[in-house]
């Protein structure tokens, strides 16, 4: 067998061409500055994932109780 030096003939179609946020998957969000990817789930879970913590700054207005969350 011979190696070939070359590339396949692969047609040049353009790949998946979606709407995607950054790298980030489509049940990810993409953190606005630090821009690292956290499930979508982790956003607005009171918990800060990412390291800007926006994934908690941009959430919508929340009814938190007259509990303060103790961490
Ligand atoms: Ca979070």
């Amino acid at each position: 067998m011979t190696s070939i030096d070359g590339k396949f003939d692969e047609p040049n179609i353009s790949k998946s061409i979606e709407p995607t946020y950054h790298n980030c998957g489509h049940n990810q969000f993409l953190c606005v500055q630090s821009g690292e990817c956290i499930h979508i789930m982790l956003r607005c879970d009171m918990i800060v994932d990412c390291l800007d913590r926006s994934d908690e700054e941009f959430c919508a207005p929340i009814l938190i109780n007259k509990n303060p969350i103790k961490i």
